[in-house]
């Protein structure tokens, strides 16, 4: 038998993608809920209004405004955020069939601007704590642990617009009050937490991980900077509420491949590597890596940690490491080689023309998974959880209401066949597997529904429009066959 009996399969999503209930019971505006539709060729787009009243909007990716705004909703834009798919209203339906599928862990993110509605204030919101008591005892119901990521690309909106949010160090006090509010009150029904989801995005898109519209160098270290201290002040809280809490990080993480052997392109794709590593060696190890500090040097970034700072770091390690495995990529030192593949979070990577490649663009590697364990494990030798995989996919409901998704099984099958061969063959330490997106919501990339990964269809298009009920997807049956046989029947 290779996965452990304790082994933990369930699925995972993120508030702002699923749950909707925008403006209800004293939820705050947050970052995720400024960002329009877009579509596999039209970019999601930020909204705001200058000091001269106009409102303007730019793309999400990219971006890089300096000039005091206010950031916001306003009308005339389509805002998926406040849809999702309504879990706010369906979620003991939506957890009876997580159930049904036989979850064991269901990962989920609590929306900070629901607890904290500006993230300023100094008593939480209580209806915003109830709806998570209800879902958490929901689980329990099932027995499904939680697994909870504290912020998943989404900050109230207002510590953006009073202070720079998370380039700002005033902001890890107010994490830390809703850490600690968290920790409190769900300190009987919640032991898995994670802090910061993909906290590597930073380097790709600032607004998604940190709720901040700026692009540069010295931006980005500020951020990383403080959500590092922020995750290790955490880590502590949480270990102190409880002992038995186990905390994490979260990466985006994939395997990188030198295009060729030229020493050239191999040392590219190791310091690319490297670079992946960064946020885990501080979360892992308590202290800034050598390399960073130099590059910083290199490059005329202000850095440096106080005492204090230093043995924050040092004291706030993590139990355990998470990651998203979407993907490997490709890098190469020869610039008349197209880099511009698409992918999650991905830049400056060549097509693989070994892989085949989703209706998206993103390649498709379930060995890139393997040596993607191989490297954590080896690098660390702590843990792994691997909390997002899947496949997005244009699915089709049928008249009859099944959904017929053969490429999500084959997908999903040959990851954790990888997974497999990481236990069995390498005895690499994992702790369990939640595919993302179980259920049908909006991605995060193009703010589309019509990118599906789940086992649940929901019936709601781009737009919005449908009756937002649930349907099984052959993936469904598939996927509860793999956790009874805990990952022993794969077809
Ligand atoms: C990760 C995010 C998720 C999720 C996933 C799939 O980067 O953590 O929030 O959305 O990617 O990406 P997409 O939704 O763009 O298909």
């Amino acid at each position: 038998m290779s996965f452990p009996d304790n082994f933990l399969w369930g699925g995972a999503v993120a508030a702002n993608q699923y749950e909707g209930g925008f403006n209800e019971d004293n939820k705050g505006v947050n970052s995720a809920d400024c960002i329009t539709r877009g579509s596999r060729t039209k970019p999601r787009l930020v909204t705001f209004k200058r000091e001269s009243g106009k409102i303007e909007a730019v793309p999400m990716f990219g971006m890089d405004i300096h000039d005091k705004v206010q950031f916001g909703c306003f009308e005339g834009f389509d805002y998926p955020s406040h849809r999702g798919i309504d879990f706010y209203h369906h979620f003991k339906s939506d957890i009876a069939l997580f159930a049904e599928m036989g979850f064991k862990v269901f990962r989920l993110s609590i929306n900070w601007s629901r607890i904290y509605p500006t993230g300023m204030e100094d008593k939480p919101n209580e209806a915003g704590l109830k709806f998570y008591d209800d879902v958490f005892d929901e689980l329990q119901k099932y027995h499904i642990e939680p697994l909870v990521t504290i912020s998943h690309y989404e900050t109230p909106i207002e510590l953006q617009n009073t202070w720079g949010s998370w380039t700002n160090s005033k902001t890890i006090e107010c994490f830390e009050r809703y850490v600690r509010t968290i920790g409190e009150r769900y300190r009987n029904k919640v032991k898995y937490w994670l802090t910061f989801n993909e906290i590597n995005v930073c380097e790709t898109s600032p607004w998604l991980s940190a709720g901040v519209g700026k692009n540069d160098l010295q931006t980005k270290a500020d951020i990383a900077k403080n959500q590092l201290i922020a995750s290790a002040k955490a880590v502590s809280i949480l270990h102190e509420i409880c002992s038995a809490n186990k905390v994490g990080n979260m990466i985006a993480y994939g395997a990188v491949y030198p295009y060729t052997c030229n020493p050239n392109d191999v040392l590219k794709s190791k310091l690319k590597i490297r670079s992946k590593h960064f946020y885990t060696d501080v979360q892992v190890r308590g202290y800034y890596p050598s390399y960073k500090l130099k590059e910083y040097e290199r490059k005329g970034i202000r850095f440096s940690l106080t005492d204090e700072e230093s043995q924050i770091l040092k004291k706030g390690t993590v139990d355990f490491i998470s990651f998203s495995y979407y993907m490997s990529s490709v890098v190469s030192s020869d610039p008349n080689l197209d880099n511009n593949a698409t992918g999650n979070m991905l830049t400056g990577s060549v097509k693989n023309p070994y892989l085949n490649s989703s209706e998206w663009g993103w390649q498709i590697d379930p060995t890139g998974l393997r040596i993607a364990l191989n490297e954590l494990w080896e690098r660390y030798q702590k843990p792994l959880f691997i909390v997002e995989n899947g496949m997005g996919a244009n699915d089709i409901l049928e008249n009859d209401k099944t959904c017929h998704d053969p490429y999500h099984i084959e997908y999903l099958r040959d990851h954790i066949k990888s997974m497999k061969d990481a236990i069995e063959l390498d005895g690499v330490n994992i702790m369990g597997y939640t595919p993302w997106g179980c259920i049908d919501l909006v991605s995060a990339s193009t703010g589309e529904m019509s990118k599906r990964y789940g086992f649940i269809y929901v019936d709601v298009d781009d737009e919005g429009n449908g009756t937002y009920n649930r349907y099984k997807k052959d993936s469904f049956y598939w996927y509860k066959k793999v956790i009874a046989s805990n990952g022993e029947d794969l077809d």
